[in-house]
């Protein structure tokens, strides 16, 4: 029922979707971020996701990370204010839950997954943060990892949730293999999204976006020079960093998450200028502020 050219290429509109930046304005006009990533094996994500928020302008961000690892990724990089994650990740008492609670009505994007790590029964442990999120959650790596194991929990969602799969976490969203996913990417993507009311984007050559209600984008600037580790940790930092703007702003999300997806290819193609080769997931933070430019 859904044919290709129902697809809408994303580009042509999205310079007038830029957050405004006004001369009368301070950092929290532009929204604060919750990016919550990181564990001992994985120290980089965490700091590629925040950097890349706070890139993409976003007033404040806040980087919450597991305690074993918070030393190390602290050292890395000065700009956003720390949360110290418990470190026993599977259980709150009701006493820390309401203090969670209250800790996480105070920002305006919550992202979750890049370098978390996974662990026994972490499934149960992201059903409770579903559930305190009120505001755009984003989802990523190793949330995605977790949520593979029961995606019903999707049912006790607050506010909106996007997901950002590449196709082999796609996969074990759907219980099927990465090339199952890659022979039908609208398909899956859209089946998903309708079926649990969510945002798809699933990663690719061609990222797609699928909304709740059954719509199909699709992102036309990736480029192979993205084909690196890390720069799916720089995309989940830009979508929350970009959507922290457009909720403090109380713009719709759906234009925020085209604008990450999009800045995010266009950020590694400039890098490509360079080299194809050479390209890391800090340069592509790096190019940002150019991609930004090049669109406005
Ligand atoms: P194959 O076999 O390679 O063809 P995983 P991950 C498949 C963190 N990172 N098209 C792929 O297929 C992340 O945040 C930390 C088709 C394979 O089966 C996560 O927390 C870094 N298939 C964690 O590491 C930098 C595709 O998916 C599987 C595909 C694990 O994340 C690196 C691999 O995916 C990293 O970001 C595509 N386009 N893309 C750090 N510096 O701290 C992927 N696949 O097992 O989910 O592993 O993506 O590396
Ligand atoms: P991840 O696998 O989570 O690190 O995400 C990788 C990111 O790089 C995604 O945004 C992909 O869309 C992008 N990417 C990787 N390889 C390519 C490619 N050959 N062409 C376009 N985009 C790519
Ligand atoms: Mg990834």
């Amino acid at each position: 029922e859904f044919a290709l050219r129902d697809a809408v290429l994303i580009g042509k509109d999205l310079r007038k979707e830029l957050p405004v930046r006004r001369p009368f304005s301070h950092k929290g006009t532009y929204g604060h971020a919750l990016v919550l990533a990181g564990s001992k094996e994985m120290t980089g994500a965490p700091v590629l996701a925040a950097s890349a928020g706070l890139h993409t302008g976003c007033g404040l961000l806040t980087l919450a990370v597991p305690s074993p690892a918070l030393p190390i990724v602290a050292s890395k990089i000065n700009e956003p204010v720390f949360w110290e994650w418990p470190a026993e990740k599977g259980h709150f008492s009701s006493e820390s839950y309401v203090l969670l609670k209250q800790r996480l009505a105070s920002f305006d994007v919550v992202s979750i997954g890049p370098g978390l790590g996974t662990w026994d029964g972490g499934h149960h442990w992201l059903k409770e943060i579903i559930r305190l999120v009120e505001v755009p959650l984003v989802l990523d790596a190793d949330a995605l990892n977790l949520l593979a194991e029961d995606v019903s929990i999707l049912q006790e969602k607050k506010g909106q949730i996007i997901l950002t799969p590449h196709p082999g976490e796609m996969g074990r969203l759907c219980g099927c293999t990465a090339a199952d996913i890659e022979k039908d990417r609208i398909g899956f993507a859209r089946m998903f999204a309708q079926k649990h009311d969510v945002y798809v984007v699933l990663k690719g050559t061609y990222t797609l976006i699928a909304t709740p209600d059954g719509r199909i984008f699709v992102n036309p600037t990736g480029t192979a020079a993205l084909a690196k580790g890390g720069t799916g940790d720089v995309l989940t930092g830009m979508l929350a960093g970009m959507l922290a703007q457009k909720a403090a702003q109380g713009q719709n999300i759906e234009t925020g998450i085209q604008l990450a997806v999009y800045l995010h290819g266009l950020a590694g193609r400039i890098c490509g200028e360079t080299s194809m080769y050479a390209t890391l997931a800090s340069d592509v933070i790096d190019k940002i502020g150019s991609a930004i430019k090049r669109l406005s």
